[in-house]
């Protein structure tokens, strides 16, 4: 008897057939649970040697029990996993990495020389008042260097004309962080300020709608041209090799004197052949800039700090720079999205 109910708990298919079996053979009405209750009835001494033997068939049926409920489990367990799997060697989805527009790049490479030589990199709103664009820089209203800068102006939307009281218009130029920095910060300092310009002008090979200028403002005592001349020459040694040279061409911007145009050396490292390129204005910043800066300081309740300080400033299209370094035709091509193009200048990951 004993060996049948074994063989039939070995071969329990399921968790629950071997639930049924336990509760028929050890249940409250189970077959032995029966039988051990029906001791009472047998002579002591038959009683004796049946207790001892029903005891340990109980033992076994118990032992059994839970080994094979061990067994199911495993193989419950395993079924699972095996129907859960995950097939790791079946190809991935491609997924198209991104990469930095090539503008975004050499501006960063740009700001990167020049946080090597101290300065440090601020920002500046692209929405910019008309005064820190025009007036602060010695650029009043009805001055020829306006017509240069032909401006895309903003108007305030509807109910919102209290919170921008004066003229708004997009930034031709990052000089207006000039005077915004030194409104609320003491000198000396050397900072770089990259970022978008908009001029309305007509769009050619040369000239769009919006670029990126990089402007660079040094304030201290006794700064001079020729410190303006060292930066510049370590910027373009940075960028185009060690035999880079530049040129300083007179010129005029209201908010510079004197002011001048630079070039670069560049020589095109494929046809050998070297030109001038010209990348931007720069100068001495103008006493009128400082006068301007002091006032705006005295209004919000600064001490005025600028009279009598020198510095130099500049500003570069940045275009210009990757242009000629990946010899780019028409800085069209910058802003017209096309991947065939952007991607010839994805970074090595
Ligand atoms: C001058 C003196 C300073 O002390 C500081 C900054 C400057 C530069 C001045 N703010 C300025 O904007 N001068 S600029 O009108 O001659 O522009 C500077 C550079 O921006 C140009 O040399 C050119 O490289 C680029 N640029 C100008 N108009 C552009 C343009 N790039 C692309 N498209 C246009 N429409």
């Amino acid at each position: 008897m004993l060996e049948d109910w074994l063989a039939e708990i070995r071969a329990a298919p399921s968790l629950e057939a071997l639930e049924a079996i336990r509760v028929r053979l050890l249940g409250k009405k189970g077959e032995l649970t029966q039988r051990l209750k029906g001791l009472g009835k047998l002579p002591p001494e038959a009683r004796r040697e049946e207790g001892r033997r029903l005891n340990e068939a109980k033992r076994a049926l118990e032992a059994a029990i839970e080994s094979r409920a061990g067994e199911l489990k495993e193989e419950a367990l395993a079924r699972r996993l095996a129907a859960e799997a995950q097939d790791v060697t079946l190809p991935g989805l491609p997924f198209p990495a991104g990469n930095l527009h090539v503008l975004t790049q050499v501006l960063g490479e740009l700001v990167g020389i020049f946080e090597r030589m101290g300065y440090r990199a601020v920002l500046g709103p692209e929405a910019e008042e008309e005064f820190y664009n025009f007036d602060a820089l010695n650029i009043p209203p009805h001055h020829p260097a306006r017509d240069m800068h032909d401006t895309f102006w903003l108007k305030p939307a509807e109910g919102f004309e209290a919170r921008f009281p004066r003229p708004l218009l997009l930034r031709t130029h990052t000089s207006p962080i000039q005077v915004r920095y030194m409104s609320t910060h003491t000198p000396p300092f050397k900072i770089v300020a990259p970022g978008k310009v908009f001029r309305h002008e007509a769009t050619d090979a040369t000239h769009e709608a919006m670029f990126h200028q990089l402007e660079g403002l040094v304030v201290g005592e006794r700064i001079t041209l020729a410190d303006l001349k060292g930066a510049l020459l370590a910027m373009a040694r940075a960028l185009y090799g060690p035999q880079a040279r530049v040129n300083f061409r007179p010129s005029y911007f209201p908010f510079v004197e004197p002011g001048v145009e630079f070039e670069v050396w560049w020589e095109n490292p494929r046809t050998g052949r070297g030109q001038w390129l010209e990348l931007g204005g720069a100068g001495m910043v103008h006493p009128e800039v400082f006068r301007a800066v002091d006032e705006l300081r005295e209004e919000k309740g600064l001490a005025p700090l600028y009279r009598g300080m020198t510095g130099f400033a500049f500003g570069l299209g940045v275009e210009r720079i990757a242009m000629l370094r990946y010899q780019v035709p028409d800085i069209r091509a910058f802003f017209q999205n096309r991947l065939a193009f952007l991607n010839q200048f994805r970074e090595e990951v």
